[in-house]
């Protein structure tokens, strides 16, 4: 469709930029190189392991560059797209520039450096270090280190599209007067001249979607010497312009060509041209070309699993796919500007952007720190600028979280942080508003008074909130109350719910889910439930979740260690059911039903007669049978049914129709009426816990816990503690020596005696401890703060089945390293039931988990 593009290319001959991201070679000390591809980081196994940090410091990389002298004529650059954080590149051991700020791309002019017919070293040493004057300084995100963007070499003829500002195209788009019936363009376009004054010639041509060439002017540039010339060049409108929407993504063309005086081509570039206008209203929401649309979408970072920040670019490009089929029309690029790839993608695929710079959680009041931002939003507008899908720039986000949580800073350091923060936070919103005049202005707050006190909320033209009601703080519902609570008192203000979502963790189900358990039935709870809370108010410019897929945040400890699970993909981007549920309310096009799944993995249902499972669709009323016996018709709401399903033991098949389409889900059920040993062959339970838990290193579910019941489980005394009572229960993260962190991260505390009423047998029995390191019943719960000393307790105790002895006091604390995973074994025979005891010496007795195998 595009012939234009192979016409044009064979007469592009001088200007070339090529990557150059293979055969690195990487050190941290200067002493063992290897050989490493870009993208690389240095973080991507050690962010992960059981060792709290991850390596933050120097990492020095090295290549040979062969420079012919038939190019003697060129301009040479490199091109760096990232770098975390800071930069310092060397050309044949001489320092040419020194960049900070890991998100942003920068350019280096290295001719003069170069020796000619004959290999040049590049070398490049990178820190990720702590540094208080590049932001961000603290953020829940991984900083891993590295070259994690393309390098490119870029050879351009003595007068080229600029590469000096900002390390942008060399040109900018702007449109005029754009509506239904008309649009214009303008574009302002730099060109480096590196030699004295001389004559050259500028053509820029519109194509239409179909390639049709529709506009086209041309101009004779007289360049002066060694100058950096600005030109304006503004096209006559078009007439009804096919307008850009997430509908109908419709993109024209922008084609630049830069000839010498005899008309060979010296610079050529390409951009896409997209015509649409967009406006918030601080009552009726969000407007694209005229049209109210409610924004939906996700927030996202880079990261995934296994390769730190270091992501092929096919692989990330994967992402905006996935985003785009769920149904959305927005997506957030946080806490700092991703790929350009992919906001190229987003202006194809029809994907309004929110883009910000990673200034996040607090400020440091030094001038570099205000340089450096100052520089990195020059950088990220500039680059950024062309793509039609971006419609929302950002600089802050939560900018007062490290002050809100401040315990130590008196009130006077406080005030004047808070006054820092605001002159800052003014000077990017001046900036942002003259660098781009039709964007509009975006800043992310956290739940706090502080940000409506200081008045930082007046000042972007969207404002978002993160908000985490049913979460780490109050009720789900108490969303709803807190918007209208703002929207009443601030009327004028524009909102967007720029961040919301629990975690959750595939591993996990319940029938009766709780905030923090981390069960994926609570992330549909909370997600259903504030979908309809935002699309019940009109004043709502939208919503992003938080976080399109789970990624890596250190020091966190959710229930998989260093990862943050808030997404609705999981690390590896295999979509939890929360995804089809958004598809399902936001994918009106081809009709769509899916049967949750996360949680029918072998599902153990025992005792009751049914267990719910929850269907999505995009059409109004399904029917579902299971094993064939029709279960009725049932009204979609929410794009939600939830049916209590009878299973029986064995495969049950759940088939699910409309009028169009039918879908089947077979899935394997073991129904446990009594510990009869007739379907299965081991049990067991998760001690502390409401909730199922798949262990899959040892394929099985552990169950929930339970008060003793006769002829049955469970406790007889005791108390259990664990992730789910409330955020300041938890238990430490990060269980050394194990991946089964709900198994043993609840558990029960004070518990001496517990009783399964097994038949006769032979029994393998496991029993699973973690010393909580908790005093007994003042628990902490902070994501980023280790256990200290005076928290630890002493609890010795012994432990017996049936009045065998198993161990022999006990202490977890004393004979275990810190936040281990222990499991004892034993084979029992018994004549009828097990009867653990664990016999206190010293403190309250806890254990995690118990597996029973019947032996034939
Ligand atoms: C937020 C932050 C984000 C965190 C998120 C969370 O509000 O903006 O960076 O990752 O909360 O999961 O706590």
């Amino acid at each position: 469709m595009y012939l234009f593009f192979y016409v044009a290319f064979p007469f592009l001959c001088f200007s070339q930029s090529k990557t150059i991201n293979y055969g690195w070679q990487y050190s941290e000390n200067k002493t063992h190189w290897q050989t490493v591809n870009i993208p690389h980081t240095w973080n991507a196994k050690d962010a992960f392991d059981d060792e709290a940090g991850y390596r933050r410091g120097l990492g020095f990389y090295e290549k040979q560059i062969f420079v012919s002298s038939k190019e003697k004529e060129q301009i040479f650059y490199l091109k760096f797209n990232a770098v975390n954080q800071e930069a310092t590149v060397y050309v044949n051991g001489k320092k040419i520039t020194n960049h900070k700020g890991g998100y942003t791309a920068f350019n280096v002019e290295i001719t003069s450096f170069l020796k000619f017919d004959a290999y040049n070293l590049i070398e490049v040493e990178v820190d990720n270090s702590h540094n208080d004057n590049i932001p961000p300084l603290d953020a829940d995100f991984t900083f891993y280190g590295g070259i994690y963007r393309d390098v490119e070499l870029i050879k351009v003829p003595k007068q080229h599209f600029s590469l000096k500002d900002f390390a942008s195209d060399g040109f900018y788009v702007n449109y005029y007067n754009v509506s239904n019936e008309k649009a214009g363009v303008k574009v302002k376009v730099l060109i480096d001249n590196f030699e004295d004054k001389t004559n050259t010639y500028l053509e820029l041509k519109i194509f239409d979607a179909d390639g049709n060439l529709i506009r086209e002017e041309h101009q004779g540039l007289k360049l002066k010497g060694h100058e950096t010339k600005t030109v304006e060049v503004t096209f006559p409108e078009i007439k009804n312009p096919k307008l850009w929407s997430p509908d109908n993504p419709c993109l024209y063309k922008l084609q630049l060509t830069l000839s010498d005086k005899n008309g060979t081509v010296l610079d050529q570039k390409l951009s896409n041209l997209g015509f649409r206008w967009t406006t918030v209203d601080a009552e009726k929401g969000f407007f694209l070309n005229g049209k109210p649309i409610k924004l939906i979408g996700v927030n996202r970072h880079q990261d995934y699993k296994n390769y730190g920040n270091a992501v092929p670019i096919e692989l990330q490009k994967r992402d905006i796919h996935l985003i785009k089929n769920m149904g959305t029309n927005v997506i957030r690029f946080a806490h700092y500007p991703h790929a350009r790839e992919l906001y190229e993608l987003c202006d194809k695929l029809g994907i309004l952007v929110w883009t910000e710079i990673p200034i996040v959680n607090k400020v440091t009041d030094s001038e570099t720190f205000f340089e450096v931002s100052n520089t990195m939003q020059n950088e990220h507008i500039k680059q950024y600028y062309n793509y039609p899908s971006v419609v929302m720039l950002g600089y802050m986000n939560e900018i007062f979280l490290r002050l809100a949580f401040d315990r130590k800073s008196t009130e006077e350091e406080k005030k004047a942080l808070k006054t820092t923060t605001l002159k800052l936070a003014k000077q990017l919103e001046n900036l942002t508003r003259s660098l781009a005049p039709n964007h509009i202005t975006v800043m992310a707050c956290h739940l706090n008074e502080v940000y409506n006190e200081t008045g930082i909320a007046n000042l972007p033209m969207l404002l978002g909130w993160n908000l985490y009601f049913g979460w780490y703080d109050a009720q789900i519902e108490d969303l709803g109350k807190f918007l209208d609570d703002q929207h009443q008192r601030y009327p004028k203000r524009s909102l967007l719910l720029s961040e919301y979502g629990p975690g959750a963790d595939v591993r996990i189900f319940t029938k009766t889910p709780k905030k923090f358990d981390f069960s994926t039935n609570y992330q549909a709870k909370l997600h259903q439930s504030y979908y309809k809370q935002i699309t019940n108010r009109l004043f709502m410019t939208g919503m992003t979740a938080w976080n399109f897929a789970d990624f890596g945040s250190e020091f966190r400890g959710d229930a998989i260690p260093h990862v943050n699970q808030k997404g609705l993909v999981q690390y590896d981007r295999t979509p939890k059911d929360i995804y089809y549920w958004y598809k399902s309310v936001l994918d009106e096009g081809v009709p769509f039903i899916y049967i949750v799944t996360d949680n029918l993995k072998g599902l153990t249902v025992f005792e009751e007669e049914a267990f719910p499972v929850q269907i999505y669709s995009n059409q109004n009323e399904v029917n579902v049978s299971l094993n064939g016996n029709n279960l009725g018709d049932f009204k979609v709401d929410n794009g939600v049914v939830s049916i209590d399903m009878p299973f029986t033991n064995g495969n049950n098949s759940i088939a699910v129709s409309t009028e169009s389409i039918s879908e089947e889900k077979t899935i394997k059920v073991n129904r446990i009426e009594a510990f009869d040993f007739k379907n299965f062959k081991r049990f067991g339970i998760n001690l502390g816990a409401h909730f199922n838990f798949y262990d899959e290193a040892q394929n099985i579910i552990f169950v929930p816990d339970q008060e003793y019941k006769k002829e049955w489980f469970g406790y007889k005394n005791g108390s259990a503690l664990g992730m789910t009572k409330d955020k300041n229960q938890g238990l430490p993260h990060n269980i050394k020596n194990t991946d089964a962190e709900p198994l043993f991260q609840t558990l029960l505390e004070g518990c001496t005696e517990y009783q399964l009423d097994v038949p006769e047998g032979n029994y393998n029995v496991k029993l699973y401890f973690v010393e909580p390191q908790i005093k007994s019943t003042e628990n902490i719960y902070n994501l980023s703060e280790q256990s200290s000393e005076s928290n630890k307790i002493q609890r010795i105790f012994d432990v017996y089945i049936n009045d065998g002895l198993i161990e022999k006091q006990l202490n977890l604390a004393q004979a275990y390293p810190e936040k281990y995973g222990v499991t004892l074994q034993a084979i029992i025979q018994t004549k009828k039931g097990l009867t653990l005891k664990l016999n206190a010496i010293e403190g309250l007795p806890v254990i995690s988990g118990i597996l029973i195998e019947k032996i034939d």
